[in-house]
């Protein structure tokens, strides 16, 4: 599944740019009526008007609906960032009221089409006319919040970085301040994006290299503290569940510097709780800046120094080997003819 492009999203319009768009469209109709009598040249102007602004208003409500994606065909990853980012009750319900106007635009001007035909006075085409107009109005006007919304949501998830699903992710996790950021700048080819996700009020790393032509991304997490689970706010929550939807490998990175922010045991204490979360992904514990020892810590079987690039083309490595080791484990992606379980006597 490749991820959501929320940039190709075009812009919402507020309501009354709708109204606009569509009343200016209508006012055209009359002009393209060619009768010599009055009462049949009226009557169609008038129910061109009419059906004019009712599929400039539709197709643009349906519009939007049809280009934002379903939620149900995203990634978990992506449910959760939109969920944390502007809500997923909120979307669903905003696009259903969207669509629910398009239809009634839709059928007011099916029921205002069948009474002009019914109506035998001129006076009564501009009237069945201004109705419909009215009644357009007052729907966008009762839709106007979801459509606000919409807007808004919009500018948001444009800002979202996103993943592709695709390709292989690494999650860099951690403490605060153990080198999360600057290590995938290290392992970068180029600058990283820096994106801020909704999971956090911090700036956040997106890097990627390039390895045999696949690209490996790897996403920064928030720095999470090492507080119980029911401590943690919602937006840290969010984090620890997108920690679980995405990645193919999560690397841990433990600050045993003297410089550290957070104690060890606590940095220990994090490890084990991402450990019981994380139970279906591989987990790579590095320790970071190295440049700092003197001699090599205690039980530190993989270091690496973001500033001196110590270890950083080891750790490259064996993250490319871990990543396809996983993928022979999954059985989709033998190769045909390959012998399986289920086929075998
Ligand atoms: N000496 C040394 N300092 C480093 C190294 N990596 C990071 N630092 C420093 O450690 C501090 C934190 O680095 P970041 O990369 O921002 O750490 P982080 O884990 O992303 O921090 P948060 O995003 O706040 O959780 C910065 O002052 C870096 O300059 C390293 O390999 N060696
Ligand atoms: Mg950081």
């Amino acid at each position: 599944m490749a991820s959501v492009e929320w940039r190709r999203i075009p812009t919402v319009l507020r309501t009354d740019e709708i109204l606009d768009k569509a009343f200016r469209r209508a006012s055209k109709q009359p002009d393209t009526v060619e009768d010599p009598d009055k009462y049949h040249r009226v009557r169609k102007q008038m129910n061109k008007m009419v059906q004019s602004a009712a599929s400039v208003i539709d197709s643009t409500l349906i519009a939007y609906v049809e280009l934002w994606p379903s939620l149900n065909a995203l990634s978990p990853f992506d449910q959760a960032l939109v969920d944390a980012a502007v809500g997923n009750d909120e979307y669903r319900r905003s696009l259903g009221t969207i669509q629910w106007a398009a239809e009634r635009v839709r059928s007011i001007a099916g029921d205002t089409q069948r009474k002009i035909l019914r109506l035998r006075d001129v006076d009564g085409f501009h009237q069945a006319r201004r109705a419909a107009y009215g009644r357009f109005s007052s729907i966008l006007d009762q839709v106007s919040p979801e459509i606000e919304w919409l807007g808004a949501a919009r500018d948001t998830l444009r800002a979202l970085p996103s993943i592709d699903s695709m390709e292989p992710c690494i999650v860099v996790a951690g403490s605060p301040n153990v080198g999360k950021s600057a290590l995938i700048t290290a392992l970068s080819s180029g600058e990283p994006e820096v994106a801020a996700y909704p999971f956090t009020t911090k700036q956040l790393h997106l890097g990627h290299f390039t390895h045999r032509r696949r690209k490996y991304q790897m996403v920064d997490t928030p720095g999470l503290l090492d507080r119980p689970m029911s401590e943690r706010n919602s937006i840290e929550m969010q984090a620890i569940a997108a920690l679980e939807n995405v990645g193919d490998v999560l690397l841990f990175l433990i600050d045993h510097t003297e410089s550290a922010t957070t104690p060890i045991e606590e940095q220990e204490h994090l490890l084990q709780e991402v450990r019981g979360l994380i139970s279906e992904r591989p987990i790579l514990v590095v320790h970071s800046k190295s440049d700092l020892y003197q001699s090599s810590p205690e039980g530190a079987t993989l270091m690496v120094s973001a500033e001196s690039g110590e270890g950083v083309e080891e750790l490259r490595s064996i993250l490319v080997e871990m990543i396809a080791a996983d993928e022979v484990l999954d059985p989709l992606n033998l190769p045909e003819n390959w012998p399986r379980e289920d086929t075998l006597e």
